[in-house]
């Protein structure tokens, strides 16, 4: 299994006492686990959990947050990060409620996590107590569902074995959010030694479980691609390291493939690479759409083939593609579910891209010009759209969004994580910065798929914490402020992440459709700000607004040179609302209709 640099790497392996309480043992087993951060909000249902923390201090880490949503994010982004699961410990029923955000995440992005709820006490069951609920019931698998598993633990002698499940289950098959529950008298009972005197160990570390590709689909994975004259792979989902990356990277070299990276997987093959044809998602390049439309072979490699990565499944019409479609997936349910693949592989990611990296190709293909122009499509993208109807920058705010990516591009090292939340202010990255692919050694994207507004600020901040990597955060005036009380988790554990606030003055993503659908009729759209500079400095962080682009690079190096983290707040003119067009354009074609 990879892992990130840990930037905090607790050095000593023996606590001082030895593991005395249930929740003792249950820290054991995290550190057995290979855990080094765990993230989350306190409650009184989990004391004996804090000592067990206490106790392991040097081995792991209690990353205590401000709410338990940024809680959950953290834990998330982390398991994003190592492809291990992210650990969350929060309380019976306000905390979990609040966590859930972080699990609906994990779940749609295929990220391994595992959620840790402190509950009532098992005398107390049943009645309603004080923040009971039923978590299997609010959790509780099913295919549009929140976790995978949901479990209680309610002897500590079987705590090594709920926690070896839930690493288990988090990883295998399609990653995921596992549940556990804790009752608060479960953690305080006193581990007892066994007839040999021995007390309840730790499981070994468990490691996700491979899903090798059959050789027949292989075999007849190749006949499709000799067949085709406009194939197309489609990277992304979870599960993947670099050296399954490297693979890819072979296979589509060997095979002189265009690859385009699903929704917010945009990480996964090199942005780089002349093969590379750019991010099948939200606001996708109109050339790459037709691609797509167009090729007669889609390969999906990892992705789920979501709303977002199908355009809404138009591009790829569900249920049966008119293109052929193979699609390879870790889980044996998400195969043939919502798409009737022509070949379905069930595979996981490493195994996957080994199996195709020494798959015989010709010595030519009949597609290499194809591969070019999807290509060439990309590099067009990047060339930022004339939006006719603004002036340079002016007094009302700053315009020139892709010169401020360009700036990103040009100073922010090749290692740094990028992440973001939802909203119109994240097509500026989407559209313009270069991931480094995965095959790199790291993930640099940290993005919710879900669209779940307030990742981004969380997210960086764990990526801090537990990477040391320079992390990039870009963020909208709704987004920023749905989680920026976790600045002050970073200031609290030392760590450093720079956001760019993009201020509108206004939830531009509902505006936009609002005024095509309903428009000059602004309602629940806009915003009235505090002073984010303010804001920033009162938690800790450096705090600069900027309404020029040509005043960025500056503010950008400062930051990246001061020791603690930085909110550069953009005024952004509000009629600037997509890479592609203004407000204004909108209400007048919506007027003329
Ligand atoms: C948790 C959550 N709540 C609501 C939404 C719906 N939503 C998506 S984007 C958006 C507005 C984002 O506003 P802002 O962060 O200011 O970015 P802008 O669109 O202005 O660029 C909203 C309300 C969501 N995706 N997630
Ligand atoms: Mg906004």
């Amino acid at each position: 299994m990879w892992c990130c640099t840990m930037a905090r790497m607790p050095t000593s392996t023996k606590p001082e006492t030895s593991p005395s309480l249930a929740g003792h043992l249950l820290v054991q087993c995290l550190v057995e686990q290979g855990v080094t951060h765990a993230f989350g909000v306190p409650g009184e249902s989990y004391l004996a959990v804090l000592d067990g923390f206490h106790l392991y201090r040097e081995r792991i880490q209690f990353v205590v947050n401000r709410q338990e949503g940024g809680a959950a994010f953290m834990a998330e982004a982390h398991g994003k990060l190592t492809g291990r699961p992210g650990v969350c410990f929060v309380t019976r029923g306000p905390g979990a409620t609040n966590a859930s955000i972080g699990v609906h995440t994990a779940f749609q992005d295929s990220t391994p996590m595992v959620l840790l709820v402190g509950d009532v006490a098992s005398d107390q069951r049943d009645r309603e107590a004080f923040q009971e609920m039923d978590y299997r019931v609010m959790f509780g698998p099913s295919a549009l569902g929140l976790a995978k598993r949901v479990e209680r633990i309610d002897e500590a002698v079987r705590i090594p074995e709920y926690i070896a499940r839930a690493f288990a289950t988090a990883m295998n098959g399609r990653p995921g959010p596992v549940v556990l529950v804790l009752p608060e008298d479960m953690l305080t009972q006193k581990l007892v030694a066994d007839a040999a005197g021995k007390l309840p160990q730790p499981l070994a570390r468990v490691e996700p479980v491979e899903a090798w590709s059959d050789p027949g689909a292989l075999r007849s994975l190749r006949e499709l691609l000799l067949k085709s004259e406009r194939p197309f792979v489609i990277a992304g989902g979870g599960g993947w390291t670099p050296q399954a990356a490297q693979a890819l990277q072979r296979f589509t070299e060997n095979w002189r493939l265009p690859v385009g990276n699903a929704f917010r997987f945009q990480d996964t093959f090199d942005n780089h690479h002349p093969q590379y044809a750019g991010d099948v998602g939200i606001g996708i390049n109109p050339a790459l759409a037709k691609r797509i439309k167009d090729s007669d072979l889609i390969i999906a490699i990892g992705p789920r083939l979501g709303e977002m990565t199908t355009g809404g499944y138009t591009l790829i019409q569900a249920p049966k593609a008119t293109q052929t479609l193979v699609h390879i997936h870790v889980s044996a349910e998400e195969l043939n579910r919502v798409y009737q693949a022509d070949l379905a592989i069930h595979a996981s990611m490493r195994a996957a891209a080994r199996s195709l990296e020494v798959l015989t190709a010709p010595v030519h293909v009949p597609w290499e010009a194809w591969t070019q122009a999807c290509n060439a499509d990309y590099q067009a993208n990047l060339v930022p759209s004339v939006i006719k109807e603004l002036p340079a920058d002016n007094e009302r705010g700053l315009v020139d969004m892709p010169s401020v990516i360009a700036t990103l591009q040009k100073h922010l090292p090749q290692d740094a994580v990028l992440t973001n939340g939802a909203g119109n202010f994240a097509s500026w990255l989407h559209r313009f910065y270069r991931y480094t692919g995965l095959a790199s050694g790291h993930k640099t994207q940290l993005a919710p798929t879900n669209g779940a507004m307030g990742y981004g600020v969380p997210a960086g901040i764990a990526a801090a914490i537990t990477t040391g990597r320079v992390a990039f955060t870009i963020a909208g005036d709704g987004d920023f402020l749905m989680n920026g009380q976790e600045l002050a988790t970073a200031v609290q554990h030392g760590a450093k992440s720079i956001i760019l606030l993009l201020n509108n003055g206004m939830y531009g993503t509902i505006r936009m459709p609002q005024e095509r659908e309903y428009p000059q009729r602004v309602a629940g759209t806009a915003l009235a700000n505090p002073d984010f500079v303010a804001l920033a400095r009162a938690y800790g962080y450096a705090g600069v607004s900027i309404r020029r682009s040509a005043d960025f690079e500056a503010e950008l190096l400062a930051a990246l040179a001061r020791p603690q983290g930085t909110v550069i707040e953009v005024v952004l003119e509000p009629e600037l609302i997509s890479t592609r067009g203004t407000l204004a354009g909108i209400t007048q074609s919506a007027l003329r209709r």
